[in-house]
């Protein structure tokens, strides 16, 4: 997998994605980034490449040209035509599934607006996905571009190890996982589950589901 992102701060993205497994990916090249800086693409000695709305109202918008160019800068560099996805709170919201569509994809092309938006024409000419990470507003495109493409990466194969493995977690079935413990076994007067010291393999299993439905009914009832 490898994610090119469009972006006027590709510090954030590069030392975002550079920490924890992901950095790891990166160096292992089990995934690639590349951060491509629009600003590069501005085409003014000013490195200018926002401007008023046209019509009026508060903020900037993002020109095309430099959106466009940083675009074909990547584009022109791939065998074949890849997924460009835009990065915006007017997008689909972003789940597991998602996730794992994304993660079969050899190349993606991720790009992350500022000030109020990005020009519509060039939105129009390049993007094949809009998408959201959830009903709020942020300041520009750049976490939700570092959250999906974690939450991709971790799908990629040799991105985690053996001991994370991806099998049993959060939403795979549906339901939140269960509680975890580790040593010590007493702590402020709180001691884990007995059973879980049982060493009785199906016991724990059993008890394992059972939180998991309880903490999904409790937490997350839309999930059921
Ligand atoms: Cl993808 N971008 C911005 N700016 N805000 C958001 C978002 C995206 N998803 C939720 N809020």
């Amino acid at each position: 997998m490898k994610f090119h992102v469009l972006t006027l701060f590709p510090d954030m993205i590069i030392n975002g994605m550079g920490e924890s497994i992901t950095g790891r990916a990166i160096k292992s090249g089990a995934i690639s980034l590349e951060a491509v800086n629009i600003r590069d693409y501005a085409g003014n000695k000013h490195g200018q490449v926002d401007d008023y709305p046209y019509g009026g109202g508060a903020g900037m918008v993002m020109q095309p040209a430099p959106v466009y160019d940083a675009y074909r800068a990547v584009a022109d560099r791939l065998s074949k035509p890849c997924r460009v996805v835009y990065m915006t709170p007017q997008g689909e919201v972003f789940c597991q599934k998602m996730a794992k569509e994304f993660a079969l994809e050899e190349d993606l092309i991720i790009l992350c607006g500022h000030y109020e938006g990005v020009d519509e024409r060039v939105l129009e000419l390049i993007v094949t996905d809009h998408v959201s990470i959830g009903d709020y507003v942020l300041t520009g495109g750049e976490l939700p571009a570092m959250v999906m493409m974690d939450a991709i990466s971790r799908l990629v194969p040799g991105v985690l190890h053996n001991d994370e493995s991806a099998e049993y977690e959060s939403f795979q079935n549906h339901l939140l996982e269960y509680p975890q413990y580790t040593r010590p076994v007493s702590f402020m007067g709180m001691d884990v589950p007995e059973v879980l010291l049982s060493g009785h393999h199906k016991n724990i299993a059993a008890w394992r589901q059972e939180q998991s439905l309880e903490r999904t009914r409790q937490r997350r009832p839309d999930l059921l």
